[in-house]
């Protein structure tokens, strides 16, 4: 049975249990998004008409020999039709998924506060997951790749800042991770990023949540957490700031004391159930680390995550690397006022402690910057993918 993944609702759906129109009968307002921004607007289930029956209904009702056939339409039997989600989004080729045998499908979310630094991140993670030294490779679902790429061509190839997230936006990115020789069998999480303002996040509640947040949040699987690497470097004590300016691009980022991140994630955690957490792992990842590169010599930052293949003959040594330096960045998020979110690492499964750069640089004036908008060197990341390499190679999933 085929699969399919709404990337409006974040539903994972049997090809049965979705809707069928016949366009030749039916002629559904179109619930494509029209400049690939809007979401689509969602069909009330009184809205739903005589054309829009369940597929597995139709196929029992005509007796379909062929189980896989979309021509369900007695009136018109060459058409196929078009499948639509509970929630009305229009469900396309590119939307189809493989499921786990056990139904279940795996996720990987992003989460963080605004400005924090994710669309600049999950762009250069997204590039750097897909080079050529990892096996693995993504495959955008529904009308991902078609709106993430207008995202990459301003950051990547025009070094331009990405659209900001508006407080009401609602950008949805999904994509299969996938293994790039095909030879491997193993199921990889789907990647889902549900880009809303902080604010949503720091105003959920149980009870109160829409579907989709619930969808969302909920799936079984992985979370990461962005840490805005600059705000956590003005919560830094007195004598730990770097006393230089640092970033001429990026001048306004205030210390809240951790406030932000501290309420955002205890949110998501009263959200999600004691037993659901321990089934899952944490990704606290610190972006834009490049500003905090004058505590290296104490702390470990931009010092990417050591990579451990299974017969590595320097596997205890990398161990070792790994343990101190998760030590020093639980140390170094404490004094810069974040300790609690380490607390919070500890409800899960499994947690560690990133540090990334997707400039790999920060902006000086007279140097990278053309104007307000544009850079004139192109971002050189450091340490992006680290974070969801470490997700895809624990916990069972191949890394050859
Ligand atoms: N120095 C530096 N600044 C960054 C980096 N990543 C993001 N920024 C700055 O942070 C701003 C907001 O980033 P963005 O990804 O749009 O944040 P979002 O709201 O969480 O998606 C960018 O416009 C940059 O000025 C980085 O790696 N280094
Ligand atoms: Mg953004
Ligand atoms: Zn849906
Ligand atoms: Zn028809």
């Amino acid at each position: 049975m085929r699969h399919y993944f709404c990337t409006n609702c974040w539903r994972f759906i049997e090809e049965d249990m979705a809707f069928y129109t016949c366009p030749k009968c039916a002629n559904p307002k179109s619930t494509k998004s029209r400049n690939g921004w809007s979401t689509p607007p969602i069909l009330q289930p009184n809205q739903k008409t005589i054309q829009q029956q369940r597929v597995k209904k139709l196929r029992t009702w005509w007796r379909m020999l062929d189980e896989n056939s979309l021509k369900l339409c007695k009136k018109h039997p060459d058409e196929e039709g078009t499948l639509f989600c509970e929630c009305g989004m229009r469900l396309s080729e590119n939307n189809a998924v493989q499921v786990r045998e056990n139904g279940e499908r795996n996720a990987i979310r992003i989460v963080g506060s605004r400005g924090s630094g994710k669309t600049v991140w999950l762009t250069t993670m997204c590039r750097s997951l897909r080079s050529e030294d990892t096996p693995f490779d993504l495959l955008g679902i529904g009308d991902t790749e078609m709106n993430f790429s207008i995202i990459e061509t301003a950051f990547l190839k025009n070094k331009t800042r990405p659209p900001a997230t508006k407080p009401n936006a609602n950008l949805r990115f999904a994509w299969c991770i996938k293994d790039k020789n095909g030879l491997d069998n193993a199921e990889y999480p789907v990647l889902m990023v549900h880009d809303i303002a902080g604010e949503v996040w720091s105003n959920l509640r149980h009870g109160r949540v829409p579907e989709d947040l619930d969808h969302y949040v909920t799936s079984p699987g992985d979370l990461i957490f962005i840490i805005d690497g600059a705000r956590l470097a003005t919560d830094l004590p007195e004598k730990l700031q770097d006393k230089t300016p640092k970033d001429d691009w990026e001048t306004t980022r205030t210390g809240d004391d951790g406030a932000e991140d501290r309420i955002i994630l205890s949110n998501i955690l009263n959200y999600i159930p004691q037993s659901k957490r321990k089934n899952m792992r944490l990704a606290l990842v610190i972006t834009k680390s490049d500003r905090l590169t004058h505590l290296k010599d104490e702390y470990p930052i931009l010092d990417c995550y050591k990579r451990i293949e299974p017969k590595d003959p320097k596997k205890s040594e990398k161990e070792k690397q790994n343990s101190e330096n998760q030590e020093k960045l639980a140390k170094l998020l404490g004094i810069a006022q974040r300790g609690a979110l380490v607390g919070f690492g500890k409800d899960f499964q499994d947690f560690k402690i990133f540090t990334t750069s997707s400039l790999g640089f920060s902006p000086l004036k007279d140097k990278h910057i053309v104007d307000e908008k544009t850079l004139n060197r192109a971002p050189k990341p450091e340490c992006v993918a680290d974070p969801i390499l470490w997700l895809l190679t624990s916990n069972g999933f191949a890394y050859a």
